[in-house]
């Protein structure tokens, strides 16, 4: 009786704690109820109606950019664009409307599909009348529309975007992901079996910058961008899923962040494919999507694992006779129109317990260390203690969290912010069950 009303009152003291003061970054619940809390959101197809248009977001310095992107038509705006899933050998048709301010044309391109249509026939490059190229594909004219169709043809991680002034429309944020499911089934990256992974542990990383400079002119400057010299541009902000950090551990669709609906907080469970492991574990690792839609090489640097390298730009790593040449590596350094799909997991390797197998090291005296705001209180999984006096903790049920983050650290910053650009973490939650939320 005194046991359970302790624990009520335990439970409902953290509850009001957690929303009150911690809540914005505690991985949770979604904003939105039908869409999991992390994890890559998908919009399925394959019949798409996306919208471009102008809007603005939010910068983890609190500065606000204006932006241009796509929003699922009669939907809200949003960056990046939403992230379209289809399955392989499926026609896929985007409709494409542009409302774009100032009058501007726009176009979308598909690198690594073929033979796509424009309003059913082969979309082309257009040319103005003196034989410059100003498209890379059948634009739309300003309030108008065009369909795009193809066949995907093959399964991968792919980008979309603008193929109308490209230096401008696509940093200006005209970007986003498709991905093309193999037809071996949707927890596949590539038809191959090493390929499988949790469905619930898919992720993405959309890697993209913004020049604010760029951004204002076209904001300020009545549509014609004319204070804004390209051969100036150099990026100040570096996003991770078009946030950053913290932002960016807040879960998909944080009510803060009415424009930037994707989180990038890795959740996973720790990886066991020992059939007498049982399901307390997951016996197929987690897939992160990585895409590079900026100008420059973002070498990404999971901590804590080493990640499986299984494809790049939409092709699985394989031999000249189909043999699998996935690798192992530490590094994810994805280069300007890049993208990889790089299997990760967490192994309980050592199977420390504080009873059965304690850590064999000293741990310091709480008065020589740093705690941090996600720390457990213990170095054991599943396992949490009382923090010293003054110490608040967001951690929830004995998880773990290891950072994983953009290692060009320059780029690590918002407008001269340090430490608040594409850093996110991985969170490693206890096997199961647990009390995780
Ligand atoms: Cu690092």
């Amino acid at each position: 009786m005194h046991t359970s009303k302790f624990k009520w009152v335990w439970l409902l003291g953290v509850f009001v704690l957690g929303s009150l003061a911690l809540g914005p970054l505690a991985p949770t619940q979604s904003a939105k109820a039908d869409v999991p809390a992390t994890g890559i959101v998908c919009t399925n197809g394959p019949n798409f109606s996306l919208t471009a248009q102008m809007g603005y977001i939010q910068m983890s310095d609190m500065n606000t950019v204006y932006m241009w992107s796509y929003g699922l038509t009669g939907g809200n705006f949003q960056y990046p664009g939403p992230v379209l899933c289809v399955n392989e050998g499926d026609t896929v048709n985007i409709t494409l409307t542009n409302n774009l301010p100032y009058g501007l044309p726009t176009s979308l391109i598909f690198p690594g599909q073929e033979n796509v249509l424009a309003d059913g026939a082969l979309s082309q490059p257009e040319f103005d009348t003196g034989g410059t190229l100003t498209s890379l594909a059948k634009s739309a004219a300003n309030g108008g529309s065009v369909t795009y169709s193809f066949v995907a043809g093959r399964p991968g991680t792919f980008i979309y975007e603008s193929g109308t002034d490209t230096k401008t429309q696509v940093p200006m944020g005209l970007a986003s992901v498709l991905i093309v499911r193999p037809s071996m089934g949707a927890s596949f990256v590539y038809n191959r079996a090493s390929d499988q992974f949790t469905p619930e542990e898919e992720f993405m990383a959309f890697l993209s910058e913004v020049d604010p400079y760029q951004h204002t002119a076209w904001e300020k400057s009545f549509g014609q961008g004319k204070n804004y010299n390209l051969n100036n541009y150099r990026a100040r902000y570096w996003l991770i899923n078009g946030r950053g950090f913290p932002d960016d551990m807040a879960d998909n669709y944080a009510s803060w962040l009415p424009n930037q609906p994707y989180g990038a907080l890795a959740r996973i469970h720790p990886f066991n494919d020992d059939p007498g492991a049982g399901a307390a574990y997951h016996p197929y690792p987690a897939v992160e999507r990585f895409v590079n839609v900026g100008t420059e090489e973002y070498p990404f640097h999971p901590h804590g694992q080493n990640g499986q390298v299984v494809g790049r730009d939409g092709y699985p790593l394989a031999g000249p006779g189909g043999e699998d040449m996935a690798f192992e590596n530490f590094l994810v350094n994805l280069g300007p129109g890049q993208t990889w799909d790089v299997l990760f997991a967490w192994h309980d390797a050592e199977a420390y317990d504080p009873i059965t197998n304690p850590v064999n090291v000293t741990v310091p005296d709480l008065a020589n260390v740093t705690i941090g705001m996600f720390y457990s209180g213990s170095p054991y999984l599943g396992y949490q203690q009382t923090m010293p006096p003054g110490t608040t903790t967001l951690n929830q049920c004995g998880e773990y969290y290891i950072i994983s983050h953009n290692h060009a650290l320059f780029q690590l910053d918002a407008f001269g912010q340090t430490l608040a650009g594409p850093i996110t973490y991985l969170r490693i939650d206890p096997p199961l069950p647990n009390n995780c939320p």
